[in-house]
């Protein structure tokens, strides 16, 4: 059964929002993409939202770029928590998103991360989710290890072979 739910406004916020489906993918959390306009279809955009609870869905990551109103809406029509992520605009540089889903009105919650930040937005989901799922939260608990011993790792490359040569690796 889907327990996150992914929507964006448009096709072209896939390739960011990808990063979070990627990242349920690696903590075994099943998803789903959805496209659906909070302007272009306003009706669809109701169902989907008051509806999800209803599929199992137990989060809602919302990614939409200008004057980025779905995440919003969204949580408008739901009581599930919704992860706004604002996608970068050749306009604004995604400003525009972030403010707009950021500044939500009193009452209607929209927990938001940084400008294209698909991957947090994943990990958070997750966290609430581990609040009453145990596998989910080794699952978190073995990818922590694994950033820490990523970290630990550049550290012992860098002190070994020095500053210069370590750019020049990463450069290639
Ligand atoms: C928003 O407008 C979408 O979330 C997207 O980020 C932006 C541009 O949409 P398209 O013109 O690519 O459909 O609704």
């Amino acid at each position: 059964m889907v327990r996150v739910g992914i929507i964006m406004g448009s096709d072209s916020d896939l390739h960011i929002m990808k990063e979070a489906g990627d990242i349920l993918e690696e903590l075994g959390i099943a998803y789903d993409y959805t496209v659906c306009s909070a302007h272009r279809l306003p009706n669809e955009t109701a169902q989907y939202a008051s509806g999800a609870a209803e599929r199992g869905v137990q989060v809602i990551i919302a990614g939409a770029g200008g004057a980025a109103h779905l995440p919003g809406v969204i949580a408008a029509y739901t009581l599930l928590p919704v992860i706004g992520v604002p996608i970068k605009t050749s306009t604004l540089s995604g400003v525009d998103s972030l403010y707009s889903i950021v500044q939500m009105p009193r009452g209607i919650p929209v927990a938001t991360v940084g400008i294209n930040a698909s991957a947090n937005a994943a990990i958070l989901a997750a966290q609430i989710i581990g609040l009453t799922d145990e596998n989910v939260r080794t699952q978190l608990k073995a990818y922590r290890r694994e950033m820490a011993a990523g970290v630990k790792e550049k550290d012992a490359e860098l002190k070994d072979m020095g500053a210069e040569e370590y750019l020049a690796r990463r450069r290639k």
